[in-house]
């Protein structure tokens, strides 16, 4: 036998019987029975009784009769500390540290001086912004995304989950389905361009808050048209509550054989991501960019394409989607770091950033000659590349920077008011990075690409007071409705960008044109323009809702002044097999502006119209006072192929269906 089999052999001797003995202990005292707990749960409670946790297991020895509550109690230990690099006691040991760091009056920023980032200010409609947009299109076959969706709407005062909220109400389309679309859109636009196998993934990061509602509302709605294994979802677990500086674990308050548990963060997206073999797996199929984005930013996709080509052509490892940032808004800051061994761009968040500015002889989180904060607002909306991220995960385990965050009672910083726990952020990864590693931001309109919904109406007014973004479920439609009338402006059409201000619970809020230009219709500025030839023929009054999805519509002449209509001409897909029978597309109440086409004296078969309308039947009628126009959906739907097929004389009825489409005085080529 060799010397180190030998030292193994005799290591292995000594655990042995060091868990024969515990066991031996245990048994005697009462730990043992038909619950009996395994080697593994016992090793676990003794290490920890060795780093400063006896305090959850006094009294057990006398305690008879509760062994089914002490082995679930251990239970939970051993899938906490399986969950954390390091398992409990590595977990105990970062906090500790990391509890006296704060303590102390620690400043993670030490001897950094913040200055602006390097980055690149796009604004919608501008050459630039056409520019990037065309060169992200050109890698959008080769990204990939993450949506986390762990938090709960607390500020919000929602229960179910955020990803199922409408982001808007004439279509109701949820924030999750809104985000498939976009990427199934993207991913319709890869294909056509060539890579015609191309499958955009989306990884989604749930937390027990989330998961199972999440899960069922992908299965009920056939995971919004996403192919078979597209989605993947990974799951983020809580680690203990913290009592003191010591890093005591702290049992349930009605429950001794139960450790409380908090939250550790959005920064568990990269462990997970790691764990799950994703970042790996997606660098090994040649993908280049990987995209996070939050759960109720229903405008993120704007700016996708454009981000990922400033990613490309100013080869960014790690890129921030930003904003001009108002000082004291609770939106962290990019900033650039530099202090004497190191560079660093990364997010300074709100609460943090005062006392750097102050460090650095600044007067604090102030304007500059813009009225602006000098650096960028972080959206967390983060664009990283896939080779470079995959790498830097292997090094850190999946791993960001931790911290902790205690509200303490005395002045000596003794108590906590209540427990608290370490936390990490998914945009602290560039802390990973060293000073050669090019990282940046993008920063467009804020009404182009964010407008989160994150608080209850009462709040929001204050926020609305404060930094005049209310970021509210009221604010959130009025802004999904907006940019879409500022996209038809810019592509030549005749629409008010700017509604008239109306107060919803008391939120003043922007009201114009509902219009709704599904991803399926167009995905960027581009290919909108590309659907509407002759802009100049395309009139919206105030009062209009238009809702456009569909591929192959092309708008050629569209006028309205007030009223509703509804063009959706999708290729049925399964999801949509329930929606198609129960759409109403209607046209109530519509006036055309100027017509040569009287509406009620039109001859009667125009009145009454039955068209096959990509596999769906138009039935368009005069009723009273307006036309209506239904969809129902017809040919045949193979249950294989998960599809409509259509009949072979299709094309040919298109024709009427522009026909009575142009009689409405809104006319919609395929
Ligand atoms: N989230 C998780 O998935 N898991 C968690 O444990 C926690 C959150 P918040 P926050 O958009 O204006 C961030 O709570 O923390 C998800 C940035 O730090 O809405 O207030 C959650 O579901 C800040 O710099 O964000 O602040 C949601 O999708 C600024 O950019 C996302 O993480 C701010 O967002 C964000 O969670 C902003």
């Amino acid at each position: 036998m060799s010397k180190n089999a030998r030292k193994m052999l005799v290591a292995g001797l000594i655990g042995g019987g060091i868990v024969y003995l515990l066991h031996k202990y245990f048994s005697s005292t009462g730990f043992m029975g038909s619950t009996s707990m395994t080697e593994k749960e016992l090793a676990l409670i003794e290490k920890l009784k060795q780093n400063g946790q006896a305090h959850l297991f006094k009294g057990w020895e006398e305690l008879k009769g509760k062994d089914a509550e002490k082995k679930m109690f251990a239970e939970q230990l051993v899938t906490l500390d399986g969950q954390y690099p390091g398992g409990l006691v590595g977990y105990i040991e970062n906090s500790k540290k990391l509890l006296k760091f704060s303590k102390d009056g620690g400043n993670p920023f030490e001897g950094y001086t913040p200055m602006k980032p390097s980055g690149i200010m796009l604004t919608l409609g501008d050459k630039k912004f056409d520019e990037m947009e065309a060169a992200g299109m050109k890698v959008i076959k080769d990204t990939a995304f993450c949506l986390v969706a762990g938090g709960l709407g607390e500020r919000l005062g929602y229960n179910g989950i955020k990803v199922e909220l409408p982001y808007e109400t004439v279509t109701e389309t949820c924030y999750l389905d809104l985000y498939c679309k976009h990427i199934l859109a993207l991913q319709a636009q890869a294909r056509k361009a060539g890579a015609t196998d191309c499958v955009l993934p989306l990884a989604i990061m749930t937390s027990g808050d989330t998961h199972a509602k999440t899960v069922d509302l992908l299965k009920k709605n056939n995971n919004f048209g996403m192919a078979e294994g597209q989605v993947v979802i990974v799951k983020q677990e809580k680690v203990p509550s913290l009592a003191n500086n010591d890093a005591a674990f702290v049992a349930q308050k009605d429950n001794a054989f139960s450790l409380q548990t908090k939250p550790h963060g959005h920064g568990d997206v990269h462990k997970l991501i790691h764990d799950a073999g994703l970042a790996k797996k997606w660098a090994s199929e040649g993908r280049k960019y990987l995209m996070f984005f939050q759960d109720t930013n229903g405008l993120v996709f704007h700016a996708a394409p454009a981000a990922f080509g400033v990613s490309v052509t100013e080869e960014f490892e790690v890129n921030s989607i930003t904003v001009p940032r108002k000082p004291g808004e609770a939106v962290g800051a990019i900033c650039k770091l530099e202090s004497k061994d190191k560079t660093l761009t990364c997010n300074v968040e709100y609460n943090q950033l005062d006392a750097l500015m102050k460090a650095a002889g600044y007067a604090g989180d102030e304007a500059d000659a813009s009225g602006f904060s000098p650096y960028p607002g972080n959206l967390n909306i983060l664009i990283f590349s896939i080779p470079e991220y995959a790498a830097t995960l292997e090094k850190s385990n999946g791993m960001v920077p931790e911290f902790v965050n205690p509200k303490y009672k005395d002045a000596e910083k003794t108590i906590f008011k209540k427990p608290t726990r370490l936390e990490c952020m998914m945009q602290d990864y560039p802390k990973l990075l060293d000073s050669k590693a090019k990282v940046g931001f993008i920063s467009l309109e804020r009404g182009v690409c964010f407008s989160a919904v994150k608080n209850n109406a009462v709040d929001a007014r204050g926020k609305q007071a404060k930094t005049g973004f209310p970021e509210s479920a009221c604010s959130g439609e009025a802004d999904a409705y907006k940019v879409c009338r500022k996209y038809l402006k810019l592509a030549g059409c005749d629409v008010a960008v700017e509604g008239k201000t109306a107060e919803y619970n008391m939120i003043k809020t922007d009201v114009g044109a509902k219009v709704v230009l599904q991803p399926s219709f167009a995905c960027t500025l581009a290919e909108l323009k590309a659907k509407i030839p002759k802009p100049s023929q395309v009139k919206l009054g105030q009062d209009t809702t238009v809702v456009l999805e569909g591929e192959d519509v092309v708008v050629e002449r569209l006028e309205m002044e007030k009223g509703f209509l509804s063009v959706v001409a999708c290729p049925v897909s399964f999801t949509r097999k329930r929606r198609l029978s129960s759409i109403i597309t209607s046209l109530h109440h519509y006036t055309p502006h100027h017509s040569n086409l009287d509406l009620p004296r039109l001859p009667s078969f125009m009145m009454f119209l039955s068209f096959l309308f990509q596999g769906a039947k138009v039935t368009i009628d005069w009723k009273g006072d307006g036309p209506t126009m239904d969809f129902v959906p017809e040919g045949k739907f193979d249950d294989s192929k998960k599809e409509f097929s259509y009949p072979e004389d299709l094309a040919e009825k298109y024709r009427y269906v522009l026909t009575a489409a142009v009689a409405l005085h809104c006319s919609v080529v395929l």
